[in-house]
């Protein structure tokens, strides 16, 4: 059978480079890029694009009937520092998109359907080392709620309806090809753009803030690896705990300076994400991912400081 693919929230840091490694194994016009903005890079000239806004479920209807999609990936959310920010619109996003979009695919008998969590449905009362997939979970920030509500809905429909939907908690990840979008682990590439430009980086979370990271060609590649394995080995339908790896800002300020010797790094006080960065787990246990479905992270601190320093570079 010919897979049809949405990608809903196309523009973003992880759609950006999902688009364009699903168009590399489906082909072009199998693969269409939804977003609520117009994209200005390679996905609208590469393959079809449409204008989708997740809460207009009329719009959604009028897609989903035009494709029937075999597979639907939804990214479109607002994250952890901007739904902050606008905490009733990070609610209204992160979960009537995400309902919108269980119900049209049981409507369209959607084969697949992907939503991305996040080890922000962790909370300061969760275990910081080696976080378990099950253990307490008291989120406090409305990104945290909506996702960990969002998973409670996925298997909700997993169990309910038979919906196969699959799900990963991911870290703050890692990227050079698309901007970040409003998280708290955005530092992590502001400061490789700061070393390159400036040599310098006025960090907004504390030089000892240990939090769980991934690089995106991991996630990428983890993400498609979950999608294409066989039902009867996904056994977590909330969303599977998923890990790489896991440093401070001093750690990694460290790493850059093997290619940059000179490079300084210098923190903000106060900043309000570093509350929320306090409340995250320190490092992910992610053996059941592992187990069911072979996942493994290819990139360590330096093949991946060498890889965006390189990247970016060249961009
Ligand atoms: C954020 O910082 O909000 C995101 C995330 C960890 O989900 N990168």
């Amino acid at each position: 059978m010919t897979e049809k693919i949405l990608v809903l929230g196309s523009n973003g840091q992880i759609g950006t480079e999902l688009v364009t490694a699903l168009r590399n194994t489906y082909g072009e016009s199998n693969v269409v890029a939804c977003d609520i903005r117009r994209p200005d890079y390679d996905i609208k000239n590469s393959g079809p694009f449409e204008f989708v806004n997740v809460l207009e479920k009329d719009t959604l209807n009028t897609i989903f009937n035009k494709y029937k999609p075999t597979q639907v990936y939804l990214l479109a959310a607002l994250l952890s520092a901007t739904g902050e920010q606008n905490p009733k619109l990070a609610w209204d996003l992160n979960m009537n998109g995400l309902l919108n979009i269980l119900d049209l695919a049981i409507v369209y008998k959607t084969a697949k359907v992907y939503w991305p969590s996040s080890i922000a449905v962790f909370g300061p009362n969760s275990p910081k080392d080696n976080t378990d997939q099950f253990c307490v979970m008291d989120p406090n920030t409305v990104y945290g709620i909506s996702k960990l509500a969002g998973e409670r809905w996925c298997e909700y429909y997993h169990q309910k309806f038979g919906l196969d939907v699959r799900s990963i908690r991911y870290p703050g990840l890692i990227s050079w090809k698309a901007a970040p979008g409003g998280g708290t682990t955005d530092y992590a590439i502001h400061i490789f753009h700061d070393a390159l430009k400036k040599g310098n980086y006025d960090c907004f979370l504390s030089a000892e803030t240990e939090l769980p990271m991934l690089y995106m060609d991991d996630a990428i590649r983890g993400t498609i690896q979950l999608m294409d394995a066989p039902a009867d080995q996904i056994s977590i339908r909330s969303s599977y705990n998923f890990a790489g790896l896991s440093f401070t800002p001093e750690v990694l300020a460290s790493e850059i300076r093997k290619h940059i010797p000179d490079f300084k790094l210098s923190y903000t006080a106060n900043d309000p994400r570093q509350q929320i960065a306090d409340s995250w787990p320190r490092s992910i246990n992610d053996e059941i991912a592992k187990n069911d479905w072979g996942w493994k992270p290819e990139f360590n601190l330096s093949k991946m400081t060498a890889d965006m320093l390189t990247n970016l570079k060249n961009k």
